[in-house]
């Protein structure tokens, strides 16, 4: 410590202080100040560039610092700038954060929930879905894009040793695919180690009981170990967003194994969608029925929970084939034009865009976190040669997530918001009680790496980073993990839910990482595409014309 600048070390002890406090008493301060606060650590660090008989720092609790008089002032400014210009971006800082926090994600994981599905942080136990290990296999590739060895390492050795399929257990075929199946898939194509294609294969076979119906629209639920597929208990209807999101994981399966069952099943149910009537202007029911193959519930329309990946998926299938599947295309375009007659409208106060639902031509302007991803999805479409409204909509959006954060007192999104159609001065967002939860979902900072990517506009990382800095404030637990809470709205006591949900590793830090990475090159959008959980697979080459 010696010759370190006292008030720098001011500075260093009251953060630590400060942050001390924050996490005995589970809250904590603006995130701002702890920005201001890292400013000094960093010159704390550096001691060398900035001896403290040469500098003055004129402010321990803004973070404000000049030379002093007496130095020659050009060489050092310019170090100084180049710092703070480092600082400000954030480049480095924020991946480190990243890692941090996913570090601390997995410590909780690790000590509490090793091979179990779900961590539990509170209690420091674990929840059981399928019994797959959910949490460690959706997080496989995260690990190894963030760099993370020893922790994928260990992982992939209970991968090896510990994970079977032949379990007699009952599993979502959608979850699975998408969380696990993808996961398998992604860490395949990003190590070359076939364990986890052989992993991958296994399971995929052992879903495929799961499409023997009478209309070949698969059933919600697949015992892997039996071998016999079935609907919820109360319905024989799936779920449209469901049995039509796991398209890029089979399609992807019969590439790699050549064997083309798992395509086949997968291409036949967006075949009888496709020309499936009940649509209006490409929107579609939320529920498909197994038996008739037909859509029920008919009427009710939303980009939300149970239709939301039907529309994300038409386009990444596009693209994944080389784009040239015309009925996807067509269907995806058809969609847009749907959301934006139908679904799209602006708040009276401030005119904010907003997709609202309907049901049986009734307008309600509600909107599900879940709608999140749409700026990214429509900012994907454009870059692929579609409309340029698809990106100018994609903005006006993206805007609207990011004030779903910004204007909760915790900075982070409610699960559901409805929106202010009135002419006047009131909030232009309105959370019911029902619905201030948040359970670390990822799709805004999905659609904010989609957006930077495409933009290279920097404010797109800078609402990522507060939100990141959100969830240390107010959703990290001490001991390790991350938690959900009840209640965005209220920074004193969010109200821990105890729940460490898998896509918080498998999506939410992965895209933050993504976000703030300057290799435009890693997991390049023109050579992977990314399915519903963030896995990345192949574009596949485009087939000769
Ligand atoms: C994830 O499992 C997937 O992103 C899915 O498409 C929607 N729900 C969660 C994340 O919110």
């Amino acid at each position: 410590m010696v010759g370190v600048n006292q008030d720098i070390l001011a500075s260093r002890q009251a953060f630590v202080r400060t942050r001390d406090m924050q996490f005995k008493s589970g809250t904590s301060g603006h995130p701002r100040k702890r920005e201001y606060f890292k400013l000094f650590l960093l010159f704390g660090s550096t001691e060398k560039l900035f001896p403290s008989s040469r500098f003055i720092a004129l402010s321990g609790s803004t973070g404000i610092c000049c030379l002093k008089p007496n130095y020659t002032f050009i060489s050092y400014s310019f170090l100084l700038w180049t710092i703070l210009f480092v600082v400000s971006t954030g480049a480095v800082d924020r991946l480190a954060a990243v890692c941090d926090a996913f570090r601390h994600a997995w410590k909780g994981y690790k000590e509490y929930a090793w091979g179990h599905d779900e961590l539990k942080p509170i209690s420091r136990s674990f929840g059981e879905w399928f019994g797959l290990g959910l949490t460690l296999i959706d997080s496989l590739d995260t690990m190894w894009i963030l760099g993370l060895k020893e922790e994928f390492a260990e992982a992939k050795d209970w991968v090896e040793k510990e994970l079977s399929f032949d379990k007699n257990v009952d599993v979502n075929l959608f979850e699975t695919t998408i969380r696990i199946l993808g996961g398998l898939l992604s860490t395949y194509h990003l190590t070359g180690d076939q364990l986890f294609l052989e992993k991958a294969k296994d399971l995929g076979s052992r879903l495929m009981p799961a499409f023997k119906t009478p209309s070949k629209i698969p059933f919600s639920d697949v015992n892997i170990g039996k071998g016999i597929a079935h609907p919820p208990r109360w319905t024989s209807d799936s779920t449209l967003a469901e049995v039509t999101s796991i398209q890029l994981e089979f399609r992807e399966l019969s590439r790699l194994t050549q064997e083309p069952q798992y395509q086949e099943a997968v291409n036949e149910v967006m075949r009888l969608v496709h020309k499936l009537p009940g649509k209006q202007d490409g929107l579609v029911p939320m529920f498909i029925n197994t038996n008739s193959g037909q859509f029920t519930h008919k009427g009710v329309f939303t980009l939300g929970a149970r239709a939301d990946s039907y529309y994300e998926y038409l386009l990444k299938q596009w693209i994944q084939g080389g784009k040239a599947e015309d009925d996807l295309l067509e269907d995806y375009l058809q969609a847009v034009e749907g959301v934006k007659k139908h679904l799209v409208r602006q708040t009276g106060p401030s005119r904010l865009t907003f997709v609202g639902e309907l049901s049986h031509s009734r307008f309600n302007p509600k909107m599900d976190h879940l709608v999140c991803f749409l700026p990214g999805t429509l900012a994907l479409g454009a870059h692929n040669g579609l409309p340029g409204d698809h990106m100018d909509l994609a903005v006006q959006l993206m805007e609207t997530c990011h004030q779903m954060y910004q204007q909760m007192e915790t900075g982070l999104s409610p699960e559901i918001v409805h929106f202010s159609m009135q002419a006047s001065d009131g909030p232009n967002l309105i959370v019911k009680p029902a619905d201030r939860h948040n359970l670390l979902r990822p799709e805004t900072v999905e659609s904010l790496f989609y957006m930077y990517r495409f933009t290279k506009d920097p404010k797109y990382r800078d609402w990522g980073w507060d939100i990141l800095l959100s969830f240390n404030n107010y959703t990290k637990v001490p001991g390790g993990g991350y938690t959900s809470i009840n209640n965005v709205r209220d920074p004193v006591n969010p109200g821990p839910r105890d729940k460490m949900e898998s896509f918080f590793l498998g999506e939410t830090l992965k895209y933050l990482y993504l976000l703030f990475s300057d290799d435009m090159e890693l997991l390049s959008l023109d050579k992977y595409v990314f399915n519903t959980e963030a896995h990345a697979l192949p574009i596949w080459p485009s087939p000769p014309k």
